[in-house]
């Protein structure tokens, strides 16, 4: 589903006043900072259509096989008929109350034993909507629901309580991203979305510990020692923070970008033509200066301009791995003087702390900063365990020079060391050479790392600005939603 697509239809939302800050009551009794009240949409014909094509689209994305289609009373049931008038579809009508004359049927329209019926319903909170329709549909019979799909997720619990009945809950948009999507717009301010975030992340409807005996899912408490995780920003103004770290960290936090282009092209100009394309999506440019076949001081020249022109910091990828006085000479000598131009360097652990004593030699006194390789992306990596661990206390013995590693996920919780992960792809997998690819949601979210380093992602993609604005956008998000979650 195209997120340009989305991020239209959230404004739009926005602009008939089917979201709304404030203070509301929901359903539930729990009182909430945001209302999503899509009743408004009957009012406005071209965005019913809008999202019924959406709701369509993600049908035929998913593949969902089905019999009937029955909307939630009532937003939903004009959303259903739209679809189902529009693609030929049997649907079936949910009536809140059995009449209490004639044939008092619950359910309107033909069904049989054995059919699948797909449930459309408009905003999901808790999810019990989705499954009293479900109950009704077919008196219970468990199977004949197993999807949903819904407009907008309050991300309270809905999915996962729906997947613990058996039902996929498949959520067009969730409500951290129309967080981001607002506040990316002005159309809200910060504060107004990290209370929004907060309020989400601690009313969870869900609680694996059961339900409260009437078929509603028990409300999760907030734990009361509850501590938010800093900002990059705040990061970034620490008192010990290493003066490229909290560059960086800056960078981040104004560019709303936690993603690190990994410019592995050969030839100098396409690198700089990217670094100028993708420069504004960017807090990072990563480069392997070797692999150039066409190196020259004045590429160097150029690429430092560039990212003063669009704020981003270089990481020369060099990989250090040898006695202390031979890096010493590698990191400043010979073709390429690294550390003449990039701000960040990285290094293996294996040779011990030599390797940062002679790099640090170089790069102290020039203010550049060095991330330690505590674990690798690729299949086999020996850098593991003990290993990494190792890597961790070397790396907190030069705090002057060492900022932060390279890893697959957070090995330190001191927050003046960055994390950064490489082996990112929107889709999961691997490359024959041995690459293995998380998701960014995965890195930033699950594994708390803080900046994702994308290659091929974004090189093979048909239009790289593009996909860089879709991993910037993927990243931010995920970040958010990791910076409000409770610390457990
Ligand atoms: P890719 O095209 O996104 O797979 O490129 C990943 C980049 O990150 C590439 O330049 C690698 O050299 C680099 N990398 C990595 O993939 N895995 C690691 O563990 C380390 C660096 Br360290």
């Amino acid at each position: 589903m195209e997120n340009d697509s989305i991020d239209g239809l959230i404004l739009k939302l926005h602009d008939v006043n089917a979201v709304k800050f404030g203070e509301y009551k929901l359903k539930t009794g729990m009182m909430t900072p945001i209302y999503i009240d899509l009743r408004v949409l009957v009012s406005h014909p071209a965005l019913m259509n809008q999202v019924s094509a959406l709701i369509y689209q993600r049908v035929q994305e998913e593949e969902l096989q089905f019999d009937n289609v029955c909307g939630v009373p009532y937003t939903a049931l004009p959303l259903a008929t739209i679809i189902c008038s529009r693609h030929e579809l049997p649907m079936l009508i949910r009536r809140k109350e059995a009449k209490d004359y004639g044939t008092k049927r619950l359910v309107e329209g033909s069904f049989r034993e054995g059919d699948i019926c797909l449930i459309i319903e408009d905003t999901v909170t808790s999810g019990t909507s989705i499954l009293e329709t479900a109950e009704v549909l077919y008196s219970g019979a468990e199977g004949a629901v197993t999807d949903a799909i819904v407009l907008m997720d309050r991300e309270q619990g809905g999915v996962e309580y729906l997947a613990s009945k058996g039902i996929k809950l498949h959520p067009i948009i969730s409500m951290f991203k129309l967080l981001n999507v607002l506040l990316a717009a002005n159309r809200i301010d910060a504060q107004t979305a990290q209370s929004v975030r907060k309020f989400i992340l601690d009313n969870n409807t869900f609680s694996t510990k059961g339900e409260n005996g009437n078929g509603v899912p028990a409300i999760k408490k907030p734990c009361l020692d509850q501590t938010m995780e800093l900002s990059y920003g705040d990061r970034a103004k620490l008192p010990d923070v290493h003066p490229v770290a909290s560059k960086l960290l800056s960078i981040m936090e104004e560019k709303q970008s936690n993603l690190c282009v990994s410019a592995d092209v050969t030839i100098s100009e396409e690198l700089l033509q990217l670094a100028d394309s993708l420069g504004p999506k960017i807090c990072m440019l990563k480069t392997h200066v070797d692999i150039l076949e066409d190196y020259t001081a004045a590429f160097v020249q150029k690429l430092q301009a560039l990212a003063e022109k669009h704020n981003f910091i270089i990481f020369e990828d060099r990989k250090f791995a040898d006695i202390g006085n031979t890096v010493k000479h590698q990191y400043e000598g010979g073709l390429y003087q690294i550390s003449s131009w990039s701000h960040i360097v990285n290094a293996h652990a294996v040779p011990g702390p030599g390797v940062v004593k002679g790099l640090s030699a170089v790069g102290k006194p020039l203010g550049r900063g060095c991330l330690l390789i505590a674990q690798m992306s690729s299949q086999g990596s020996l850098a593991t365990g003990e290993y990494t661990k190792a890597v961790l206390k070397m790396a907190e013995e030069h705090t002057d020079f060492v900022i932060g590693f390279i890893c697959g996920s957070k090995i330190s919780k001191r927050p003046e060391f960055i994390h950064m992960t490489p082996g990112v792809q929107i889709q999961a997998g691997g490359d024959v050479l041995g690459q293995q690819y998380t998701t960014p949601e995965d890195v930033l979210y699950n594994k708390g790392s803080d900046v994702i380093i994308v290659g091929r992602g974004i090189l093979e993609a048909p239009d790289r600005l593009k996909a860089a604005e879709s991993y910037r956008m993927s990243g931010w998000e995920a970040y958010t939603k990791r910076l409000s979650k409770v610390a457990q």
